[in-house]
C-alpha cells in the first residue's frame, strides 16, 4: 500500500515541486490550493497518484471539509507537508499594510496550526505519521522588511520543536525545513506583486530550486522510522548573512 501525503501549497513552486517528487518516491499526494486549475495541470501530469484539493487554509470550514474527504478516501494520513504561505511587502513595520500582516498570520500561522490540530490525534492514535513544516530562514536570520514573514516563520520553526517535545513517547515525527533565497516560484510575484521587481530578487544569485527543496523533504520523509529530523536550514551558496549596523549620530557642527 503507497504512503498518503497532504501537500499544501501544491498549485505551484515548492508545493508542486514536493509533489512529484513525493510520487516519484512511492506516495499517492493529495494537493491542496486554492486554485483548482493549476491542481489540475498537475493532475494531468502526475496521473492516479495526484488527488486535487481545492482546500484555502485560511477557511476552518474548508480544513475540516478537505479533511473529512482525506478521512473517508484513505485509511490514514501518513505525511502532512504544511507548505502553503505566503510573504506580502517589504516594508519597514511603521510603513507596512495591516492588512498585509493579518494575511501573512492568517495563512502562514492560523493555517498551519488547524492543519496540525486536524491530523494530529489520527497520527498519534496511528502511532505513526510524520508533520513536515516549511519555514524558512526568515524565522532565524532578521532582515529589513522581513518583519511579520519572519515572526510567522519563527512561530513555524518554535511550533515544530515544540510539536516534538509533546510527541515524545510515540513514533510521530515532526520537521522543520528552513530554506533562504529560493527562485524559479511565485513567492517574490506575490510578496512584490511586480514580475519585474521579482526576477531583480534573483538575478545573479544563483538561488536554490524547488527540487533542491522537494529534495530535502524528500530525504527528511525517507529516513529509517528511529530518526527524526528536528529542522534543516538551507541557503544558495551565493547567501550569507548580514552583519550588525550601527546607527551612528552625526557629531554636532
Ligand atoms: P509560491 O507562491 O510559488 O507557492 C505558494 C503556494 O501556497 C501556492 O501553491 C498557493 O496556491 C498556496 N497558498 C497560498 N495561500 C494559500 C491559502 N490561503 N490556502 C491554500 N494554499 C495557499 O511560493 P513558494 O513555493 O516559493 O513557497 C512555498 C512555501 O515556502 C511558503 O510557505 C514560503 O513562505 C516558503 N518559503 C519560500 C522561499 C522562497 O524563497 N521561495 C524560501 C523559504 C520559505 P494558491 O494560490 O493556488 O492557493
Ligand atoms: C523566503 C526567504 O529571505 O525572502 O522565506 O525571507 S526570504
Amino acid at each position: 500500500m503507497s504512503k498518503i501525503a497532504l501537500v499544501t501549497g501544491a498549485s505551484a513552486g515548492f508545493g508542486a515541486a514536493i509533489s512529484r517528487r513525493l510520487i516519484a518516491e512511492g506516495y499517492t499526494v493529495v494537493g491542496a490550493a486554492r486554485r483548482l486549475d493549476r491542481l489540475q495541470t498537475l493532475q494531468a501530469e502526475l496521473g492516479a497518484a495526484f488527488h486535487p484539493l481545492v482546500m484555502d487554509v485560511t477557511d476552518t470550514a474548508a480544513i475540516d471539509q478537505g479533511c473529512g474527504w482525506i478521512s473517508q478516501q484513505f485509511a490514514g494520513l501518513d505525511l502532512l507537508v504544511n507548505n502553503a504561505g505566503l510573504a506580502l511587502g517589504v516594508a519597514p513595520a511603521q510603513e507596512a499594510s495591516l492588512n498585509d500582516w493579518e494575511r501573512m498570520i492568517a495563512t502562514n500561522v492560523l493555517g498551519l496550526t488547524r492543519l496540525v490540530h486536524a491530523v494530529l490525534p489520527g497520527m498519534v492514535k496511528r502511532n505513526q505519521g510524520h508533520i513536515i513544516n516549511i519555514g524558512s530562514t526568515a524565522g532565524s536570520h532578521p532582515y529589513p522588511g522581513g518583519n511579520v514573514y519572519g515572526a510567522t516563520k519563527a512561530f513555524v520553526r518554535q511550533l515544530s520543536l515544540n510539536l516534538r517535545a509533546d510527541l515524545w513517547g510515540t513514533q510521530v515525527r515532526v520537521s522543520n525545513i528552513e530554506p533562504g533565497l529560493c527562485g524559479g516560484t511565485e513567492f517574490s510575484l506575490v510578496r512584490l506583486g511586480d514580475t519585474e521587481r521579482a526576477a531583480a530578487v534573483y538575478e545573479g544569485a544563483d538561488p536554490l530550486t524547488a527540487d533542491d527543496i522537494a529534495d530535502a523533504v524528500a530525504w527528511v520523509a525517507t529516513r529509517p522510522a528511529r530518526v527524526n529530523i528536528n529542522a534543516v536550514e538551507l541557503m544558495p551558496v551565493s547567501q550569507s548573512f548580514a552583519g550588525l549596523k550601527i546607527h551612528r549620530a552625526t557629531p554636532a557642527a
